[in-house]
């Protein structure tokens, strides 16, 4: 991993936006490519996407819908041990988006007048599950739960049709399909999987979503920048993230460990180590030669430790360290210090936060009971992580009785005069002239 040495420099916000670590190739750069492919789904449906799975998945002639019975009978093959884990990650991850739904409120301004924030869960969602390097069953889990606490009664999926499954996808995504209970699932991957949702394919019966979700490359984050506005989309969960802020008290061997496992998914994913300790810093170096050849993706895993995207960033202090950190936004923000809380008040920005030593990321990509589909490549400054949230509109329903409107109406008078605008008064003074002239007449 390169050095970063920010040590005895007093950098502003501005200059530190420029200096962290980043991927060169990011969803920005990557919308022009997806721009034409996105086009041509809206355009020529299902023809599009059979030459799209042909080119980027090479599989030819497959159902892109998946028959309901296939993704039932998938869980035939899922091993006992496999089951019993995803339904636990069901289990926890239900308990914890339970609490992303708001209580709805009503708030009283006077006497007959009332506002009530009510939360309403979108009508129709797409939800995305990656193929390519891995199969991500946990993904699909963390989608579809967060969509059902959140109330949303039409969910449908996809995930990219696998040659070696014949044209299907994963299996280990059909298992996690079948535990969540979503019958609604197409063999379609990558940016013409988002455009699908986001237009509807009338021949396999895909009607168009509302809301599309789920992780991907950076072409997936590209694809759901490009529907925005057509459609809702979740925050940017692009190619993954982990920055560990860590002194010299923290466990060299857990920080490599954990630099490695986010690693392992990507040659572009990004590994960052923010220390205040030169010393720990070279003692984790030392612990990264060594297990990092060790493990399966080990030719993966060096590219992405070696890439400019992940580094080794040098500080003076904790306090600069939040800082880095603050202005890196990372996906996923470790803190492994003598005074955790310390550090934490001094966060803001982050997709999730996870504190100690024995809270390691991997935890949270599947059993923490937290959502794993989080914001990446900076963008958790100003967008959550996926949750139920993501699905639910705060709407808020207004009901004034007669008394209390006109109570208000002078003052809404002269705010009407002041825009130039008198019908929105007369719109409320009507009411009375009207119930006066009916009362005269009674
Ligand atoms: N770390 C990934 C999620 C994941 N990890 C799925 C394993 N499976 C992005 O947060
Ligand atoms: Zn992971």
């Amino acid at each position: 991993m390169r050095t970063i040495d920010l040590r005895g420099q007093s950098l502003s916000r501005a200059e530190l936006l420029s200096l962290v670590p980043r991927a060169a190739l990011s969803a920005e750069t990557a919308v022009e490519q997806v721009r034409p492919l996105v086009a041509d789904v809206a355009e020529r449906g299902e023809a599009a996407l059979r030459e799209q799975a042909l080119k980027f998945d090479g599989v030819e002639d497959h159902a892109l819908r998946v028959p309901a019975e296939a993704v039932a009978a998938s869980l035939a093959d899922c091993p006992s041990d496999v089951e019993a884990a995803l339904r636990e990650l069901i289990v926890r991850l239900r308990k914890g988006s339970a609490a992303q739904v708001p209580a709805e409120q009503v708030t009283r301004l006077a006497d007959g007048a009332e506002i009530r924030q009510r939360w309403q869960p979108v009508s129709r969602v797409g939800l995305y599950a990656p193929g390519g390097k891995a199969a991500y069953p946990s993904s699909v889990i963390m989608n579809a739960v967060a969509a059902q606490t959140a109330g949303v009664p039409s969910l449908a999926l996809a995930s990219p049709a696998q040659r070696d499954n014949g044209g299907l996808p994963h299996p280990a995504v059909l298992w996690a399909a079948a535990l969540c209970g979503i019958d609604e699932v197409y063999a379609i991957g990558g940016a013409g999987a988002i455009a699908a949702f986001a237009h509807g394919v009338p021949t396999i019966g895909l009607d168009p979503v509302d809301v599309v979700t789920g992780p991907g490359n950076v072409f997936v984050a590209a694809a759901k920048r490009v529907v925005n506005g057509i459609v809702g989309i979740d925050s940017e969960a692009g190619t993954t993230e982990i920055l560990i802020i860590a002194d010299d008290s923290a466990d060299p061997g857990f920080v490599a460990a954990d630099l490695i496992s986010q690693a392992e998914h990507d040659e572009a994913a990004a590994s960052v180590l923010v220390t205040d300790s030169a010393a720990f810093a070279e003692a984790v170096a030392r612990e990264l030669e060594v297990i990092a050849p060790t493990t399966r993706h080990a030719s993966r895993v060096a590219t992405a430790l070696g890439g400019q995207q992940s580094a080794v960033i040098l500080v003076d202090d904790l306090a600069t360290a939040a800082r880095v950190s603050n202005a890196y936004g990372p996906e996923h923000l470790e803190i492994q210090t003598r005074d955790d809380a310390a550090v934490l008040a001094n966060v803001f920005d982050a997709g999730a936060i996870f504190l100690g030593g024995y809270t390691p990321v991997s935890l949270g990509d599947y059993l923490a009971g937290s959502n794993h589909v989080l914001p990446t490549g900076g963008t958790a400054r100003f967008a959550s992580g996926l949750g139920a949230h993501t699905f639910l509109r705060p709407q808020q329903v207004i009901h004034y009785d007669r008394a209390a409107l006109a109570e208000t109406s002078e003052l809404l008078v002269a705010l009407a005069q002041a825009e130039g605008l008198p019908a929105h008064g007369e719109a409320v003074t009507a009411r009375f002239k009207q119930s006066a002239q009916r009362e005269q007449g009674e």
